[in-house]
């Protein structure tokens, strides 16, 4: 029988997760568990590269767990682990940053974003060398696929650089190359306060979480900054407000944004298409919701987590055991 190809992805506990997140990774994760081997983990190492609170890092990490699992995936299929039980993440870290370089980290868009809001002395080395640690979470379960939204395909290929350079300096393909799948809708969900920049759980103002309560959603969604004039097309240059409603009504729907446009057509008033739109989110995240609640109070998180970093382990100490012999460590028989 052929083996089946890996998928692997991660979200980082560091706040409440928002619709952009749903739509553009958590509700995609589940589209792999049957048809690859699928590895979901929480990145809470990746937490720790901004200052946050303790006590709110390890609520939302469990939450994650939760949310994965309301998502859909489902323990027996998906891996779902966190990061930091494996500690092969950290050592094989430590080996690959001395594979990617200074110049393309600092090109980073996401660096430049964080970095840019803070004090120059007070940027933690972690931001800066965050994706060769997501390198290190890809290549530890040779992923084939790596399912993210948009922002992140960018690691995604720095990491692929860093596969090909170490695969040629050795000669041999220790690494898997990796592929980021992005939505086909919703790949970039913008913010519902300025249509013009990304949804994103550290920036809240305005944006849909997937724990407020459902009324809120349906005000946030009703007050959405739109745009002038009153059609509802997809235009995201001049109609960011409009272009963002429509793709998330799509992505919810599974229909293309032109299926959408088409069901709008002749609707000359934003408020009957907000409606609608805010229905379709409820639709989907109210029951989302009641199963999130039913995981944490099913008490089973510890365990689906024991059991997820006993099979992750596995397979990451088996790759990082061929990267300690390749690069001449000497890996000894006791070991
Ligand atoms: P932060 O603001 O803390 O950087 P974030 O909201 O960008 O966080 P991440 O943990 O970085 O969230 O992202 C988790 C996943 O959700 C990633 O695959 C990311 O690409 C995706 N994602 C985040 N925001 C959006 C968005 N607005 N639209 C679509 N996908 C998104
Ligand atoms: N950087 C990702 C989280 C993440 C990740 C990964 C995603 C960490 N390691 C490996 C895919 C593969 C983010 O969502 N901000």
């Amino acid at each position: 029988m052929e083996e089946k190809k890996r998928a692997l992805s991660g979200i980082k506990p560091t706040g409440n997760l928002t619709l952009g997140n749903y739509i553009g990774a958590l509700r995609e994760f589940k589209k792999f568990q049957d048809d690859y081997e699928s590895f979901i983990f929480i990145a809470d190492l990746h937490a720790l590269t901004l200052p946050i609170d303790p006590i709110f890092l390890k609520n939302n990490t469990k939450d994650i767990v939760a949310f994965y699992i309301a998502a859909g995936l489902d323990p027996e299929k998906t891996t779902i682990f966190l990061q930091s039980d494996v500690s092969a993440h950290s050592e094989l870290n430590t080996i690959l940053v001395n594979y990617l370089y200074m110049g393309e980290l600092s090109r980073m868009t996401q660096f430049k974003d964080k970095s840019q809001k803070m004090n120059n002395e007070a940027i933690g080395l972690g931001l800066f060398a965050y994706p060769v640690l997501m390198a290190a979470d890809i290549l530890l379960y040779n992923a084939d696929v790596v399912p993210v939204g948009e922002d992140q395909t960018q690691h995604v290929e720095l990491c692929r650089d860093l596969v090909h350079r170490f695969n040629q300096r050795y000669q041999k393909e220790v690494f898997v190359m990796p592929k980021a799948i992005t939505p086909k809708v919703g790949a970039r969900i913008m913010s519902l306060s300025d249509p013009t920049r990304k949804m994103s759980k550290s920036d809240p103002k305005g944006d849909i979480f997937l724990k407020d309560d459902l009324n809120i959603i349906r005000k946030k969604i009703m007050s959405a900054v739109t745009d002038t004039g009153n059609e509802i097309k997809y235009d995201p240059e001049n109609k960011p407000g409009i272009s963002n409603l429509l793709t998330i009504y799509a992505a919810l729907s599974n229909i293309t944004v032109e299926q959408a446009e088409k069901q709008f057509e002749g609707c000359t008033q934003y408020g009957v298409f907000k409606k609608a739109v805010a229905d379709k989110v409820i639709e989907e995240i109210g029951p989302f919701q009641q199963r999130y609640k039913e995981i944490l109070a099913s008490g089973k998180i510890d365990e689906i987590l024991s059991e997820g970093a006993r099979r992750a382990s596995y397979i990451a100490n088996k790759t990082l055991r061929k990267v300690k012999k390749t690069v001449g460590l000497y890996v000894h028989d006791s070991k």
